[in-house]
């Protein structure tokens, strides 16, 4: 092996674009209007960045073993996915009317709706190294859902765009009911419906391992690992971290008024009577959780609650019973 062998490092183009690379006039004061948002494209392709490691460095001489987050740059979503745990590290989605067509208000979950949906099927990621890859058989009777991180009703817009959210790179193991079936649904749902009240809704979706106290007084983070050898983590939490625009006033339609808000759902069954409300968590909390950096502190500081701009509040659907029932669609509504 040449000692000048170019290292791919953990480095890509893709996966600062809707973090860091919202770029916004500074604003200090909570709730004041700052400048549009600017989200830089990324329609450059799939291509993960390779550095040479600086020379003079010599320890790396015979490999540089990483990590990589894979890029993952796909026609409705960009994420990074962790070759590790094998599933996305998170996964980032940028949800308009446009993005969504008129479906997306019919409040409907039904699958039925979700026409195209049908003719896609989960496939594995071979863009992801076979050593790495979540395999369809870790999945197969392990008792868990392949959980889109990045839902097939948000990526209508083409069929292979919603091909794509079935790659294995875009999922991770959900308790299926009562989880992925319903809450989760819902909250995908409610995410969806932003549109009607913003003009621009970005949702990031992220897997994440909590610490939990046991009775020694010690702190530690269980998870199950699925698959035979075991291949995927299952992660004990999952986290929607949603930023929402609109103009601030009409005569400013260039000042945009800006809403965050971050949920952290257990990866378990949620009763429908749980309030959406009883799910937020600091932005920050879910940044420390994850090890990433979701907003800039200038974002943090302009934004306000999404709470306090929009109803948190999910629909609460069950189509498996109300087909069986007849079942009325009933609204939470979050107790003051
Ligand atoms: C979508 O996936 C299905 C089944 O997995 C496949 O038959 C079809 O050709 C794909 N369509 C596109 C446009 O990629
Ligand atoms: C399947 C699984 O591991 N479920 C866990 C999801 O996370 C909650 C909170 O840690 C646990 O209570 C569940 O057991």
């Amino acid at each position: 092996m040449p000692s000048s062998i170019a290292i791919h490092a953990a480095i890509f183009t893709a996966g600062a674009v809707v973090g860091g690379g919202i770029a916004a006039a500074v604003a200090n004061r909570k709730g004041r209007p700052i400048q549009p948002l600017s989200v830089q494209t990324t329609d450059k392709g799939n291509q993960a960045v390779a550095l040479t490691a600086p020379a003079g460095l010599p320890v790396l001489k015979y490999g540089n073993p990483g990590p990589i987050a894979d890029p993952l740059v796909r026609k409705a979503y960009v994420a990074a996915y962790d070759r590790r745990l094998r599933h996305p590290a998170w996964t980032a989605e940028h949800l308009s009317l446009a993005s969504l067509g008129k479906s997306a208000l019919s409040n409907s979950l039904d699958p039925s709706e979700s026409g195209d949906r049908t003719k896609s099927s989960f496939s594995e990621d071979l863009s992801i190294p076979a050593a790495f890859r979540a395999r369809l058989q870790d999945y197969f009777r392990s008792g868990y859902d392949r959980g889109h991180m990045v839902p097939a009703a948000d990526a209508k817009s083409s069929q292979e765009a919603m091909n794509e959210t079935f790659l294995l790179s875009n999922i991770a193991p959900q308790v299926g009911d009562g989880f992925n079936r319903h809450y989760w649904a819902y909250l995908e749902d409610w995410c969806r419906r932003l549109t009607g009240t913003f003009q621009d809704v970005y949702v990031f979706t992220i897997p994440l391992y909590l610490p939990k106290l046991g009775p020694d007084g010690k702190w530690r983070v269980i998870h199950e690992v699925i698959g035979n050898p075991p291949n995927v983590a299952v992660p004990t939490h999952f986290a929607k971290v949603v930023l929402a625009t609109r103009p601030s006033t009409p005569s400013t339609p260039h000042l945009s008024e800006v809403s965050t808000g971050a949920f952290v759902l257990p990866n378990s069954s949620i009763p429908d009577e749980a309030p959406l409300e009883s799910f937020v968590t600091p932005v920050e909390a879910v940044e420390r959780a994850a090890g990433l950096t979701l907003f800039s502190d200038e974002i943090k500081e302009a934004a306000k609650h999404i709470c306090k701009t929009t109803k948190c509040q999910v629909i609460v659907r069950r189509f498996d019973d109300a087909r069986k029932n007849g079942r009325q669609v009933k609204a939470i509504t979050a107790p003051k």
